[in-house]
């Protein structure tokens, strides 16, 4: 084969990737569009998600989750979206050389979508049209397609020495006809078959495309705007607390760079193993208590409001957060104490644990005694730093404990408190790989300056959080280049279940540094300085950074 023909066959070849690409496209198009129709929450691309997050194995989950943080579902979206386009492509590339195997793919593509789709939990009865509408769009739109492509192919090879290079390769090197534009204009090149059959293949194939993007973006924005729960919420007016959480006026140290001592809501980290976030309507919203209880009880969020919120100051912390890790956030809760509800029920004797339950399958194992105790604030929020609770952090209604990692006790969206015992039930995590029960561990960070970030010599504030819910920080030291300890500065707690700021200045010197951080809390116990990964129950060790002084 001449350089040409080879050069000519791959540009066709190219072609029918972009083909394929393009019926993925009107695929994923149309299934969003009938999902927005007909079966809200069938999309696809979500459901496939969906289904991996449940089969792929707990290293790659903790993996994800340590890696990515709150973008672990983008990054797991992203990576199926790059699967979804190269096996489009290839389902085109496949049309072209063998009609109707490409279709034949879209159809199996077609039957796993729906195959995931219909066994996700709580999968509407239309919902398995989504997938077969999509996959129908998609079979179409690449036989057409691969169609006009094949007859350009075979329009050009009947036109012999007839060279349409332009068409094939817009990066030829020796362009005889001229500058670009002037080719096309040429009425010579017009006139050919070839070039007809180019125009026919590059409308078809530019509309669907355009099409396509047009109507699956709007169709996936349409329905994120529309979505009811969004609505539900903005409607919804939850009680004046009752009692307020004072800030005092050093609560806060202002230096650039450091957490501020309150996570706004859009920064607050997350971690969910669902990967569509549940809608609950509050005005349908029941929670049961059941179990071990002398009469079980059913509360509406009226009824739950109705008995009073007061503001909790509570930074929560998450088991997978590692040494100077990122997940962890303190926010002014508003809610009712989980002690209060229980009580409503009757505890009976022999109960040592509460397994809350989600209404998307999570669950957490709480001792019974984290939840009862007088002077621990475990409570049922229904607020986040003045606003109802975002949906993502588990409107209506949520757990937050003091002093116990998210897994055993923040469970969100909650539906079900049973009273039970650890011998009788496991919560989601426990057969997973990690502890049934979770006390946070005292633990410390640097915020500032941030490794990988040289700062000018001179006077450098060296900032950072450390917490010991429950209990309480009662100093932090901070050591460079391991020189002896000094105490830093803490800002005034608004309370024990919350973090505080500490901050040191430091006369920096050009070259390499090492900073490290230690905390002790209020019961004199130092921060661990042994190293542990996070699982079974949470990582420890002190935080040595690495600054770069220039
Ligand atoms: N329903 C549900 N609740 C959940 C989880 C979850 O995956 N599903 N994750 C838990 C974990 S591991 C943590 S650390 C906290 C995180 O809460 P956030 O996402 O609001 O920060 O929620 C807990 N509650
Ligand atoms: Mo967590």
């Amino acid at each position: 084969m001449s350089t040409h023909n080879r050069r000519r066959t791959l540009g066709f070849l190219t072609l029918s990737a972009a083909a394929g690409v393009i019926s993925g496209l009107v695929f994923l198009a149309a299934a969003e569009l009938t999902a927005l129709l007909i079966a809200r929450e069938s999309s696809p691309l979500v459901a496939v998600g969906s289904f991996v997050i449940d089969i792929v194995p707990r290293p790659l989950k903790e993996f994800a989750i340590t890696t990515f943080g709150a973008y672990d579902k983008i990054v797991l979206l992203g990576s199926l979206g790059l699967a979804v386009v190269i096996a489009a492509a290839l389902a085109g590339v496949v049309q072209y050389l063998r009609p109707p195997l490409g279709v034949i793919a879209m159809g199996i593509a077609g039957a796993l979508a729906l195959a995931a789709i219909v066994t996700r939990a709580g999968a509407t009865p239309l919902a398995f049209i989504v997938p077969v509408v999509g996959a129908v769009a998609g079979a179409v739109m690449l036989h057409l397609i691969v169609r006009r492509l094949r007859a350009w192919r075979d329009a050009v090879s009947a036109g012999g020495a007839e060279p349409d290079r332009r068409a094939v390769s817009d990066r030829e090197p020796h362009e005889d006809q001229g500058a670009e534009g002037a080719a096309v204009a040429t009425p010579a090149t017009v006139a050919t078959p070839a070039t007809v059959g180019r125009r026919r293949f590059l409308a078809l194939a530019g509309i669907t495309g355009a099409a396509a993007l047009v109507v699956g973006v709007g169709a996936r924005v349409v329905s994120a705007a529309t979505s009811s729960i969004d609505a539900a919420r903005k409607a919804l007016r939850l009680p004046a607390p009752r009692t307020t959480v004072a800030i005092p006026p050093d609560a806060e140290l202002s230096i650039p760079g450091l957490s501020p001592l309150v996570t706004p809501n859009a920064d607050f980290y997350r971690v969910d193993t669902a990967l569509t976030v549940p809608s609950v309507d509050p005005g349908t919203w029941r929670l049961t208590v059941t179990g071990m209880v002398d009469s079980p009880v059913q509360l509406s969020f009226d009824d739950l409001v109705g008995m009073g919120v007061d503001e909790y100051a509570i930074t929560m912390t998450c088991v997978s957060n590692e040494v100077g890790g990122p997940l962890l956030g303190n926010a002014i809760w508003l809610g009712v104490p989980v002690r209060d509800v229980l009580a409503k029920a009757g505890v009976q004797s022999g109960a040592d644990m509460v397994l809350s339950r989600s209404v998307d399958g999570f669950t957490a194992s709480t001792p019974l005694e984290s939840l009862t105790d007088q002077g621990l604030d475990a409570i049922l929020a229904v607020g986040m730093n003045g606003e109802a609770l975002p949906v993502e952090h588990g409107f209506p209604v949520r757990m937050v404990v003091p002093g116990l990692y998210g897994y055993v006790s923040a469970t969100k969206w909650l539906t079900e408190l049973k009273v039970t015992t650890f011998a009788a039930d496991q919560a989601y995590w426990t057969p997973r790989g990690y502890s049934d029960r979770a006390p946070i561990k005292l633990s410390s960070r640097v915020d500032t300056p941030r490794s990988g970030v040289p700062v000018p010599a001179g006077t450098v504030p060296i900032a950072g959080m450390a917490w010991a819910q429950t209990v309480g920080i009662d100093r932090v030291e901070v050591s460079i280049d391991d020189a002896p300890w000094q105490p830093a500065t803490l800002s005034t707690p608004l309370n024990a279940d919350t973090w505080v700021q500490w901050h040191m200045d430091w006369d920096a010197t050009p070259g390499v540094h090492y900073v490290a951080v230690r905390a002790t809390d209020k019961n004199g116990m130092l921060q661990i300085e042994d190293r542990a990964p996070i699982a079974p129950n949470g990582s420890s060790g002190w935080q040595r950074q690495l600054i770069t002084v220039s």
